[in-house]
């Protein structure tokens, strides 16, 4: 096994394609809320990989539900049944409130089968006229890469090159019922929307934003489709984002943590009604529901639910934001988020987040900037008090000096 550093970056930059900037850290081990490095050295893993690892590091329940499935049986297709997939599809629907499930693997996946739920039941359901039926999103949008997702991103550089784009889709701000309402149209059959937008820099949205766009939708038959793949299970210190604003959607699309951090499980949820618009062999994915993941999707919900990671994630969260916000540091604008979904915004005079981070690596500490300006900090929803008490001490040495 090669242990040194650099070669080992040295041979993911000459044999990988260019399409990440990773930090200079190579990870050999993890448990919980640490990873090592290959030298050994110990940090406190504060991205979570994206919030993908919610409970945590190779969670035990989560590796021996993985371990067990994988002795047994690890994949059917969808050509036969399997017996771990219809006991986590009713796991998921009754956590959820939802009555169907179509069950993909990457958070992409799971987005585009909405996109596709939607469209279809604008065609056939509400009678859009057939090729015409419209999605309303926001701007700087992250919903994944595939060319149709990327066609309805705000942001130059997930499209450039990448091109013909697909039609169908309207951009308008985030947080703006005037312009929800003005964007729809006979032809929409839609409106996708994060509850808290990730990758845009943390941006929550008014109080009532939700709820309004909720009700807006209702009112034109217009779905309502939220994409909570990074805020959902228990992220935002809610199972779900959306019940900060009392907004159950008529699509859920999850992904993320409902690997566990181990296995890649995706879902798209909604009702019977709509969910009936897919008849066999309209889509599908030879991995997507397989009993591996399956396994590993009922035992990382379970998690969640057992161990209160959504209450644990609003009483530590609030505790990290106040301790963040507490810091007289020149360089923060502003301390936001919500639960473990928190972002330090540094000045613009202070440079970009991208030092903050390298210098927070060397402290000990991994995070990762995002939109230039933002330090993203999302760490496991296991995070106890004394580990934020160690990060804090990292965090500040970084950002007050
Ligand atoms: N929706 C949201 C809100 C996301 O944050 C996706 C969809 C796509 O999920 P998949 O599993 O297809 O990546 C995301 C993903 C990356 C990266 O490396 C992805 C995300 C955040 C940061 C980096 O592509 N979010």
């Amino acid at each position: 096994m090669i242990t040194d550093t650099a070669h080992l970056i040295e041979l993911a930059e000459r044999f990988s394609a260019r399409n990440y900037h990773p930090l200079p850290v190579v990870i050999s081990k993890a448990e919980g809320v640490w990873v090592w490095d290959v030298d050994g050295k110990k940090y406190l893993d504060m991205l979570s990989s994206y919030s993908a690892l919610n409970q945590g590091h190779r969670h035990p329940r989560i590796i021996e539900a993985l371990v067990e499935q994988a002795k047994r049986l690890t994949l059917t297709s969808r050509a036969f049944h399997n017996d771990a997939f219809g006991p986590f599809c009713e796991l998921l629907c009754k956590t959820s409130g939802q009555e169907k499930a179509l069950l993909m693997n990457t958070g992409a996946e799971a987005v585009e089968t909405a996109v596709k739920a939607c469209r279809k039941w604008g065609h056939k359901v509400k009678g859009i006229p057939d090729g015409t039926a419209e999605i309303v999103v926001c701007e700087n949008n992250f919903h994944g890469r595939t060319t149709t997702i990327v066609s309805f991103s705000s942001e130059a550089q997930y499209q450039d090159g990448f091109g013909p784009l697909s039609p169908g889709f309207k951009i308008i701000p985030y947080d703006d019922l005037d312009a929800l309402k003005k964007a729809i149209t006979p032809n929409t059959a839609g409106f996708l929307v994060e509850p808290i937008q990730g990758e845009a820099g943390i941006i929550v949205p008014g109080e009532g934003y939700l709820s309004g766009a909720k009700e807006i939708c209702r009112r034109n038959n217009v779905l309502f489709m939220l994409d909570e793949i990074q805020t959902g299970l228990g992220r935002t210190g809610k199972l779900f984002c959306y019940e900060h604003d009392n907004a159950k959607p008529d699509v859920l699309i999850l992904g993320k943590a409902l690997g566990g951090g181990c296995y890649p499980v995706s879902a798209a949820l909604t009702s019977d009604e709509i969910m009936r618009v897919f008849t066999p062999g309209d889509h599908g994915s030879t991995f997507g529901g397989n009993p591996l993941g399956c396994a590993v999707g009922m035992a990382s919900l379970n998690v969640i639910v057992d161990e209160k990671l959504p209450e644990k994630a609003a009483e530590q969260g609030g505790y990290f934001k106040e301790r963040l916000r507490a810091m007289k540091s020149p360089h923060v604008k502003e301390v936001r988020g919500r639960g473990l979904l928190l972002g330090v915004y540094v000045h613009e005079s202070s440079g970009t987040a991208r030092p903050f981070c390298e210098a927070l690596m060397e402290e000990g500490i991994l995070a990762k900037e995002t939109h230039g300006q933002v330090i993203r900090f999302a760490p496991p929803l296991t995070i106890k008090r004394d580990e934020l008490d160690w990060a804090v001490e990292k965090i500040e040495r970084v950002l007050v000096s």
